[in-house]
């Protein structure tokens, strides 16, 4: 099956819908869906001279730039003024619209955009949407201080961050890349933390389900909390659906299957 004509329709799908007819800043994620969308936005043919495109990383500042549009960094947005929308892919998503975000290791400054954005888009293929987190996607990206990453994966440990097979958490590595972690836009560590099972959602709770954090099964909200106090965290890569604290709105346009 066609991925990358999934990850266009998405796209397609998601600009079509949901860009506003006169924004004055749109918020653009990381990684690779990203470049469909703005893809789909220079291809509305709309006048884009006035819009400020606020980029999550360098990656996305680099592909602001290249499509000849304007960036405005996050923080020369002018005080108290919102983001209209933003933009963005996601490694899963439930079914609650919470998200894991992180993949591509941008997570702090996506979740700075998200959370300053009136709506936030989620736009991921067939293959994100999962029932719970951590179906597929087996570990929560968390962005490190570099001196305090040893005390936070032992955190995570207590936490009861192991995989399956009991491994983890894992310091992200450049593999061969690069030799030893790699560092983040923000020259930060990241450390993938997984768990034994899937995240349950605040609805799970309403119908009863019962977490058990000692045996690594949490409700997504409560982890990301957990995770985002231990100290030496910047930024924990669990973005929560509307009626979670983050994302004001997300819409999942989940890319067509190619017949
Ligand atoms: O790192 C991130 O959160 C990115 O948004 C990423 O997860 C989405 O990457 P993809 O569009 O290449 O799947």
């Amino acid at each position: 099956v066609d991925i990358e004509a999934a990850k266009r329709a998405a796209a397609q799908e998601a600009v079509k819908n949901h860009f506003p007819d006169n924004p004055r800043f749109v918020g653009i994620g990381s990684g690779t869906t990203i470049v469909y969308v703005v893809q789909a936005i220079k291809e509305l043919g709309k006048d884009l001279s006035r819009i400020g495109f606020v980029p999550t990383g360098y990656q996305s500042k680099q592909l602001v730039i290249n499509a000849g549009l304007l960036p405005i960094e996050f923080d020369a947005l002018p005080d108290g003024d919102m983001i209209d929308i933003a933009f963005d892919g996601a490694d899963e998503v439930d079914e609650e619209l919470n998200c894991i975000k992180g993949g591509g290791a941008c997570l702090y400054q996506e979740k700075l955009v998200a959370m300053r954005s009136r709506e936030f888009v989620c736009v991921a293929d067939y293959r994100k949407l999962q029932s719970r987190l951590l179906t597929k996607w087996p570990t929560i990206p968390i962005e490190v201080e570099p001196k305090a990453a040893r005390q936070v994966m032992s955190r995570l440990r207590v936490l009861g961050s192991k995989s399956p097979a009991g491994k983890g958490p894992f310091l992200r590595e450049g593999a061969i890349l690069k030799a030893g972690p790699i560092k983040t836009d923000q020259d930060f560590f990241i450390v993938d933390a997984p768990f034994p099972q899937p995240l349950l959602t605040s609805d799970d709770l309403e119908r009863g389900a019962v977490a058990n954090p000692l045996a690594g099964s949490w409700e997504v909200e409560e982890l990301a909390r957990e995770i985002k106090n231990i100290n030496g965290v910047l930024a924990v890569g669990i973005f929560c659906g509307p009626t979670g604290p983050e994302a004001k709105a997300a819409a999942v346009i989940g890319g067509q299957r190619p017949v």
